[in-house]
């Protein structure tokens, strides 16, 4: 009764950013993300009745304050009857650093789990499942350009477009180590109830989802990272306004956003994203992808970089 699965953060190139419903984890708007192939986290999960309670584990070091919310993720793929169970987590970038280290663990979690309960799951119904412990790991469960809609009252998800069909690369800038200080989820019902541009957000995000998704099928570089750029202002727009307000970013989040821009105008195909930390992913093309290497390695307060291409979903490793 165990199984292990892997699966890669995914970034938000039109942004999640609000909850309609907090208590069943269902987001306000849709969005749309691409799937990375280089950082990853392999989880595996063992049901156990001999253990006097679950365990979680996260690059060999017991995690309590994740514990129960891993739990609660565990009981809604094996149901409240479940045995108990050795949750083992790896890990190969920042944890809770704004590098979406929750979505690629949660959708992880629920493949593993499923396996390891001996179901047989569709990717629709772990989808779902992974969307409730957090919004954004439903994305992770498919790989290349996926999109997240509400539907009714539930959400789906689906791939837009293959990794090996637009294999852009992305340069993550790592500008702080540390983890962050408010999580996405408290930092959103703050904007909820607070900021004066909320509402605009959500009206205005179908329009977004749009014009992105037609940037993905005709492979428009441009247009995609105008309408990305976009969007991600407007969500750090909402939590600037937000009381309190919400500020993922340091100084070295603006220098490399001012270093994009300034590629950008050398004819570079390179656009930035921002989620809730202060790390700048520039997605671009695999032919600049050296240039913007370089230029972000030499932007002042970039501690360290890393580099990925566009992966596949979350997928089954070992099923003993
Ligand atoms: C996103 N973010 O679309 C947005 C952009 C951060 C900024 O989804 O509360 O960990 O667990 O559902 O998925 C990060 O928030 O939030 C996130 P919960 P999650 O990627």
């Amino acid at each position: 009764m165990r199984a292990t699965a892997r699966a890669q953060p995914n970034i938000a190139l039109i942004k999640y950013w609000g909850k309609r419903d907090s208590i069943r984890n269902l987001p306000a708007v849709g969005s749309i993300s691409i799937t990375l192939a280089d950082l990853v986290t392999t989880m595996s999960v063992e049901f156990d009745d001999s253990l006097h309670a679950d365990v979680f584990v996260v690059n060999d070091k017991e995690d309590p304050a994740m514990l129960p919310r891993v739990a609660r993720c565990l009981d809604s793929v094996g149901g409240k009857q479940r045995r108990r169970a050795r949750i083992v987590s790896e890990c190969n970038f920042p944890i809770a650093a704004g590098l979406a280290s929750s979505a690629a663990a949660f959708a992880a979690l629920v493949v593993a789990a499923d396996a390891a309960a001996g179901q047989s799951s569709t990717t629709a119904e772990l989808a779902s499942l992974a969307g409730r412990a957090s919004g954004s790991a439903a994305r992770s469960l498919h790989g290349g350009y996926v999109e997240l809609e509400n539907r009714d009252d539930d959400i789906v998800v689906r791939s837009l477009r293959s990794a090996d069909d637009w294999p852009l690369k992305v340069v993550v800038a790592i500008t702080a180590k540390g983890p962050k200080t408010v999580s996405s989820g408290e930092a959103m019902e703050v904007g909820r109830k607070t900021s004066p541009f909320f509402d605009r957000w959500i009206d205005q995000q179908p329009a977004d989802i749009l014009d992105a998704k037609a940037a993905i099928a005709d492979r428009d570089f441009a247009k995609l990272a105008s309408i990305a750029e976009h969007n991600c202002l407007k969500m750090h727009s909402v939590m600037w306004a937000s009381r309190p307000p919400m500020i993922y970013w340091n100084s070295a989040t603006l220098a490399c956003m001012q270093t994009v821009r300034e590629l950008q105008s050398q004819g570079v195909e390179v656009f930035f994203t921002i989620d809730a930390g202060p790390q700048v992913k520039a997605v671009c093309t695999a032919d600049d992808q050296p240039r913007v290497l370089e230029a972000l390695t030499a932007t002042t307060g970039v501690q360290d970089i890393m580099l990925s291409g566009l992966g596949h979903g979350a997928s089954l490793l070992v099923d003993e």
